[in-house]
């Protein structure tokens, strides 16, 4: 995992397959592309442990996050 920043118009010259969804964040890992900054920091939970548990709890664990991202996705129509 490493990181690379950008300039504001230096990915908009790279191919689909370096940014799936043609937006930052991305997080690369043994040469797979992850776009989406929830998948991203579902991904990072995980491998440092702290997405754990049964189903259930995750659910809870995704019920919050979903939550607080519905709430950031609402306020740009504001
Ligand atoms: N749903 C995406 C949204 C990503 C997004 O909107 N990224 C912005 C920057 S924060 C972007 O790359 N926009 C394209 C642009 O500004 O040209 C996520 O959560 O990762």
């Amino acid at each position: 995992m490493h990181d690379i920043s950008t300039k504001r118009n230096d990915y908009v010259l790279l191919s689909i397959a370096a940014f799936p969804y043609g937006v930052l964040p991305i997080l690369e890992v043994d040469g797979v592309v992850i776009s989406e900054s929830i998948a991203i920091c579902r991904y990072i939970a995980k491998m440092v442990g702290l997405y754990e548990g049964t189903p259930l709890e995750q659910a809870q664990i995704d019920m919050v996050v979903d939550n607080i991202n519905e709430f950031e996705f609402s306020k740009s129509f504001l």
